[in-house]
């Protein structure tokens, strides 16, 4: 099956008590059960809930992988990953990734005794020197949030299979559609399942892809011990933002190269990251590890001057200002006052990000106004 048929039809089957076509919401707590343990495969909604089971499986087919599990959040997901390891197991993160990453990493799971390097992984030269015996995890970012570089799945996960350490691949930028990170080596896939594939600013989930059983039972054994459960409303509006995720990421991907090109030829901007400029560092690697360059793009003004920056955010009518990304609405955030305020500032500008840099989900209105509203604010 190819990826829009499998968006529209993975996993999901007409109600058998009704025919209905959309999934239905089981809004319930708990399952009546014959006599103690028997029952039709559901027990208890934390444990098992038959909205989420559907959108688990979709989920899983999308990413070419055996099993989906789905967290009440992207940072959920991300704690039941860290809970499969103990107090000296060390993780090697990529430099540039989504602040509440860093902050559930450095300020929760370091106090438990987890050990944390970060490192530019977008160079996979870099990795090989900082493994020690007890490095357990290689967690990556690609595209990165906010600075969009691209980070080589195949070459990295060609090192941790050699090393036998878990590569974990947060793929809430690409999307499976552009990009599928277990084809390509990948032992888990992590989502934040608030931004594409949910698509329409409506919901707070994450999700978890993997093919590997054991890992995949220890999750669930976390997920129903520790209780970050999407409800099945959730579950519903994600399954059904799912269905036109290849039509908006089509349509996300033209309007972001657009953008990128307005902005890379503007007088007053310095500098553009987009993996689909030629300019960009990672394009060649994203030409062959992506099926297109995504919506997602940051850039600087001319003077790096913080005063000006501001006041081309606070300058947009189309683009609003705020959190998140991968809605059909464009958003603009100002990473280093919120989405990566949580990472010390000297580590943040060590890594690039500076404290003027503008971040673009650029979302599937008509692009014509996108870039008049990017010329208004900028001029
Ligand atoms: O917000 P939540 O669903 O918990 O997902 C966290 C998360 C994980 N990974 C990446 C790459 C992310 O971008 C995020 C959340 N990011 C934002 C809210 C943001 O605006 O960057």
């Amino acid at each position: 099956m190819k990826f829009a048929t499998k968006a529209i039809h993975a996993g999901i089957e007409p109600d058998p008590t009704t025919g209905a076509i959309m999934t239905p919401i089981y809004q319930t707590s708990t399952y009546v059960q014959e006599s103690p343990g028997k029952h039709k495969g559901y027990e208890y909604a934390r444990t098992q809930n038959p909205t989420r089971t559907v959108l688990q499986n979709n989920l899983a087919a999308l990413e070419n992988g055996k099993h989906g599990i789905c967290y009440a959040s992207g940072l959920g997901a991300t704690d039941a990953i860290l809970k499969l390891f103990k107090p000296g197991d060390e993780i090697i993160a990529s430099n540039d990734l989504y602040g509440g990453t860093y902050r559930i990493m450095v300020r929760v799971f370091q106090e438990f005794g987890l050990i944390f390097r970060f490192v530019d992984l977008s160079n996979p030269a870099n990795l090989e020197p900082v493994i020690t015996a007890t490095t357990k995890m290689v967690w990556i970012e690609t595209p990165t949030n906010p600075l969009l570089r691209l980070v080589d799945i195949a070459a990295i996960s060609a090192i941790t299979k050699e090393r036998g350490i878990k590569l974990v691949v947060d793929n809430t930028f690409a999307s499976p559609y552009l990009q599928n990170p277990l084809d390509l080596g990948a032992d888990i896939v992590m989502h934040s399942v608030t931004k594409y594939l949910g698509g329409h600013s409506d919901t707070v989930m994450g999700a978890i892809i993997l093919n590997d059983d054991e890992t995949a039972e220890q999750l669930a054994f976390i997920q129903n011990a520790c209780g970050a459960v999407p409800g099945p409303q959730d579950c519903f509006l994600v399954l059904r933002g799912i269905k036109t995720l290849h039509v908006r990421m089509q349509r996300h991907c033209e309007n972001a190269m657009k953008v990128a090109h307005y902005l890379q030829q503007h007088p007053k901007i310095s500098q553009v990251y987009y993996p689909g400029l030629e300019s960009h560092a990672g394009h060649v690697l994203a030409k062959k590890q992506m099926r297109d360059f995504g919506g997602m793009l940051s850039f600087e003004l001319k003077g790096d001057s913080m005063p000006e920056a501001i006041r081309v955010m606070e300058s947009f009518s189309v683009f609003s200002l705020g959190e998140s990304l991968g809605g059909v609405e464009s958003l603009c955030t100002h990473p280093a006052s919120m989405t990566h305020a949580s990472i010390p500032k000297e580590a943040r500008l060590k890594n690039g990000l500076k404290d003027t840099l503008i971040r673009l989900s650029v979302g599937i209105e008509d692009v014509d106004d996108l870039i008049q509203d990017l010329a208004q604010a900028i001029a």
